[in-house]
């Protein structure tokens, strides 16, 4: 049977089912919900909103409270909003890093990129065209970075599902242009052709996707009426070159092979962010 690092390997990505549970998901949802909930707490105040819509389940209330003061297309990803414990604790959760570890070994370091992606019904801003992560990290193209994305609600061929090409890392770092109406820059020769399969991802809440920098994929548009909730954070083997990455700063070692723990504490990674310049950098 193929193994998941020969799986990882031949694909580019790899998706483990029920990599984790309701519980290890559960305090992350709470501080987002927070967030919404002292959102719609201030536009209430404000008299922006007439209903906090308080009722609503996660997957619906935020788009509530934005369409009730017709802000649907303010927002791309979250970050400082959610920085907190709760985000380093699933970071660095022993069951994303033994997955880790079974691709790129044991020394594992977190390259401080994270997002909280709140994928809207219908919108444009997140629907993401075909793309190598690469094109967008400069100077990464010859090392191993790897994204870990996790849904937070179930994803559906309707909600937004994430596509690949697998096997598409193979032919390395495309060239990328600019063209008029595409937020990213986009690959200037089509990734696909009839021969190329498209995998849609179907996941579960609890599912882990892992994909590397050089395999092609895309986000598709959000058709359902509820959102498409998910969190992503990226890694390398450790002492990779982050090359003045926006987000160097708040790197941290995740796993060191001689004790196979996490050797960096919340404390420490608190203490970097504050050091850094990211709390006023986005939302
Ligand atoms: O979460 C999404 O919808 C897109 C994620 C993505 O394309 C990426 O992280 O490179």
């Amino acid at each position: 049977m193929e193994t998941n690092f020969e799986k990882f390997t031949e694909q580019g990505y790899l998706v483990v089912q029920s990599a984790l549970s309701e519980a290890d998901l559960a305090s992350l949802i709470a501080v987002v919900s927070e967030v919404v909930d002292a959102r719609a707490t201030e536009l209430y105040k404000e008299g922006v909103i007439s209903d906090t819509y308080e009722g609503l389940p996660f997957e619906r209330r935020w788009h509530a409270i934005l369409k009730g003061c017709n802000r649907e297309n303010e927002v791309f990803g979250w970050h400082t909003l959610v920085f907190s414990e709760a985000l380093f604790d699933l970071i660095t959760h022993p069951k994303v890093l033994d997955i880790l570890e079974s691709l790129i070994g044991s020394d594992i370091q977190f390259n401080g990129d994270f997002w909280v992606r709140p994928k809207l019904p219908n919108e444009k801003l997140t629907t993401l065209p075909w793309h190598q992560d690469s094109a967008y990290m400069p100077d990464t193209e010859n090392d191993v970075h790897l994204t870990v994305w996790l849904p937070l609600v179930d994803v559906k061929p309707e909600n937004g599902p994430l596509q690949f090409l697998p096997g598409s890392h193979k032919s390395g770092l495309q060239t990328y242009h600019r063209v008029p109406g595409e937020v990213f820059a986009v690959p200037v020769l089509s990734p696909t052709s009839s021969d190329i399969d498209i995998h849609t991802l179907e996941m579960k809440k609890g599912d882990l996707l892992v994909f590397n920098n050089l395999v092609f994929h895309r986000s598709l548009l959000n058709c359902s009426n509820i959102i498409r909730w998910s969190v992503d954070f990226r890694f390398s083997p450790t002492g990779t070159s982050l090359n003045g990455l926006w987000h160097e700063a708040i790197a941290c070692p995740a796993r060191e092979r001689e004790s196979g723990q996490c050797p960096t504490s919340w404390q420490t990674w608190r203490a970097q962010w504050e050091a850094s310049p990211h709390k006023d950098r986005f939302v």
